[in-house]
């Protein structure tokens, strides 16, 4: 019996996804959990797995292919028996092709909407034809005739009811069939957005290779939401960011003290893990930073998630660690590595980078002496690490070389004040340099 795989409920707000990678082809034996594509959303990237034994009877996507939730990506042959009345696979296509079978068998209330569906082409053929006549200038080259256009009766009615030109329609289903959910996406496709596609596809660049040689590289569905998302945080968010710096002599010596008793307890105490501790704190000191702005609202979060931006090969990630405020250094820090590696491993779920009240970019370990990182939304504040750098420090009259660290925190100005963000950083300054600090 053929059953079908569709892309399942990813994780909450997330409609779609590009396939990464097919990883089985038509004749395989696939078992059941066995990976059939790699997909990546706006949140991750993950397997979906098959959910049936059996051999692959129809593979429906290509790497690179956008697909919706609940799309049917591939086909089973599994052994279990048609029992009837269980939903095969392509339903849009045994209404066509068959018809006299499903006649005989279903009796008057088949045959009627069979006959719907024989109107329907009918109709449609009418129509074509009608237009021709009416000599609407429709260009031949650029508009299928509507009896050729691939699609069942049913969906063409879906067409009709909503009205949408099923010409106008681009097929997701096999060799371009036009599926329901194509029109219903087609029709959800607000007039503004289609207005606003065109001005980007007029743009055009200049042909680069008239100066030199240049060549392309399809850009990755994380890297495409990255710049989406910072986009939208940019042009939406009124931001300001505010520099300071600490003298982190002190906590790197204490660092370095106890690595070897972390390590011991399977954890790697880094920098970053120190600042989660902080940061947790600075939170609950400064509830507005750990908030959400709704219209004329101010939400407060009595927990305390942070997010840690992590640099991986297919581009930013953001996994969140769970409160904060209730775990240990060592906790934070084992948490922290085992987050990152499964950030960098494509191994990471949706879940686990979500919920976050604030983040946390260390760009430290690279290098750079201040920058302005960009909030990420509904958050409203985000803290930037560069790289701690022995500096001569005056204290009193002594000169003395200290290890100092440049921060920067970017906020939304309207839920934030200049006020308030030079007191929350300042606040983890002092921290950083007097963990006794924590004690005001
Ligand atoms: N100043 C000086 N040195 C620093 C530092 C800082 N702010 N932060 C880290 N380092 C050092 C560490 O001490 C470590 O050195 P040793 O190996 O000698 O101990 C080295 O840099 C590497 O650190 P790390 O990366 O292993 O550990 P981390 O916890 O400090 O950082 C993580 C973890 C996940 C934040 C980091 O690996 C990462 O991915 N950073 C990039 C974040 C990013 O892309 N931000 C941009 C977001 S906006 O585009």
């Amino acid at each position: 019996m053929k059953k079908e795989i569709k892309v399942p409920d990813i994780a909450e707000n997330v409609e779609k996804g590009t396939i990464a990678a097919v990883l089985v082809s038509e004749g395989d034996k696939v078992s059941v959990d066995q990976p059939l594509v790699e997909i990546e959303t706006d949140k991750a990237s993950t397997d979906i797995p098959s959910e049936f034994e059996g051999v692959v009877a129809e593979v429906r996507v290509k790497e690179g292919d956008e697909v919706k939730v609940n799309q049917v990506i591939m086909v089973i042959e599994t052994e279990e028996e048609d029992k009837g009345g269980e939903k095969e696979s392509e339903p849009e296509e045994k209404e066509e092709e068959e018809a006299p079978k499903a006649e005989k068998e279903k009796g008057k209330e088949k045959q009627t909407a069979e006959k719907g569906g024989a109107e329907d082409e009918k109709e449609d053929k009418e129509k074509a034809g009608a237009e021709e006549k009416e000599g609407k200038d429709k260009k031949p080259d650029s508009k299928r005739n509507l009896s050729e256009i691939p699609a069942a009766p049913s969906v063409r009615r879906i067409a009709r009811e909503m009205d949408v030109d099923i010409a106008d329609v681009k097929g997701s289903g096999p060799g371009g069939r036009i599926t329901a959910d194509d029109v219903k996406e087609h029709a959800g496709k607000a007039p503004k957005e289609k207005a606003e596609e065109k001005p980007e596809a007029e743009e055009k660049l200049p042909d680069f290779s008239q100066w030199g040689p240049v060549s392309r590289e399809k850009i990755k569905t994380i890297r495409r939401l990255t710049a989406e998302n910072v986009s939208k945080s940019w042009q939406n968010i009124p931001h300001v960011t505010h520099f300071d710096e600490a003298d982190t002599t002190n906590l790197e010596n204490f660092r370095k003290q106890y690595q070897k008793k972390a390590e011991k307890q399977g954890a790697k105490l880094t920098v970053t893990a120190l600042l989660l501790k902080i940061t947790g704190l600075a939170l609950q000191k400064f509830p507005r930073f750990n908030a959400s702005l709704d219209n004329d609202e101010i939400i407060y979060k009595h927990f305390f998630n942070i997010g840690v931006a992590v640099d991986t090969p297919q581009g930013l990630l953001v996994p969140v660690i769970r409160d904060v405020n209730s775990k240990s250094l060592i906790q934070l820090s084992i948490e922290l590595d085992e987050l990152a590696k499964k950030a960098r491993e494509k191994k990471i779920s949706p879940d686990e980078m979500q919920g976050g009240n604030f983040t946390i970019s260390n760009l430290g370990g690279i290098g750079g002496t201040a920058f302005t990182p960009i909030v990420l939304p509904p958050q409203v504040a985000i803290l930037g690490v560069s790289r701690a750098v022995y500096k001569p420090v005056y204290d009193g009259d002594e000169l003395g070389k200290r290890l100092i660290i440049p921060l920067s925190v970017s906020y939304d100005h309207r839920v934030i004040d200049g006020a308030d963000g030079a007191r929350f950083l300042r606040w983890i300054c002092d921290v950083i340099e007097d963990p006794f600090a924590i004690l005001q």
